[in-house]
């Protein structure tokens, strides 16, 4: 092969490769209450490849009656007014993103809405701190997360393992505590 035609190819690839590296972030600040609780906070998100998310969440001032599980998705509607109560403005994000109309389970289901990250996990003190990735999910192309809205629930999450339709379509998880939209950072 022609050694130009190689430095060549060699260079596009890793000019394709730097892309990648290149990290496209998002973040949503978090706002919401449950009875006396304000709940804030934010989640980041950082795409580390074009399958893999990386997802940081840290909220804290969930009250001790709720949890130690508390479902949490992307939905589908990015438009949140702020003059309504959090359970309506939250409410107003839709359903869970599901642009592939598939049945609601977990973030390690192979078949789950694109928004189902699952639970998370609220810790003594009332907080949330938890990193984890994602598949399926992402800030890239057509079905990106971004301009939508992240929701924690008042309940646990069934996962879509309980017999009764609503399981298949929101996990049981309740009504939201908290959202923010998913706006772009970087
Ligand atoms: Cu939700
Ligand atoms: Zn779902």
């Amino acid at each position: 092969m022609n050694i130009f035609l190689l430095i060549i190819l060699l260079s596009f690839f890793v000019i394709s490769n730097c892309q990648y590296k290149i990290p496209r972030r998002g973040l949503a600040v978090i706002n919401g209450n449950y009875n006396e609780s304000k709940i804030s906070g934010h989640v980041m998100f950082k795409q580390l490849g074009p399958f893999l998310l990386q997802i940081s969440v840290k909220i804290h001032g969930i009250p001790p009656n709720l949890g130690p599980k508390l479902g949490f998705h992307v939905h589908k509607n990015g438009i949140l007014n702020p003059s309504e109560n959090v359970t309506q403005r939250c409410q107003s994000a839709g359903p869970h993103y599901n642009p592939f109309h598939y049945l609601h389970g977990n973030i390690t289901s192979r078949c789950r809405h694109m928004g189902d990250y699952g639970n998370v996990i609220v810790n003594k003190n009332g907080t949330i701190s938890q990193t984890f990735t994602d598949r399926i999910s992402t800030l890239l192309g057509p079905f990106s997360i971004l301009g939508r809205t992240i929701v924690l629930h008042e309940k646990e999450d069934d996962l879509g393992l309980n017999p009764d339709k609503n399981s298949k379509l929101n996990g049981n998880s309740g009504p939201p505590i908290a959202c923010g939209v998913i706006g772009v950072w970087s």
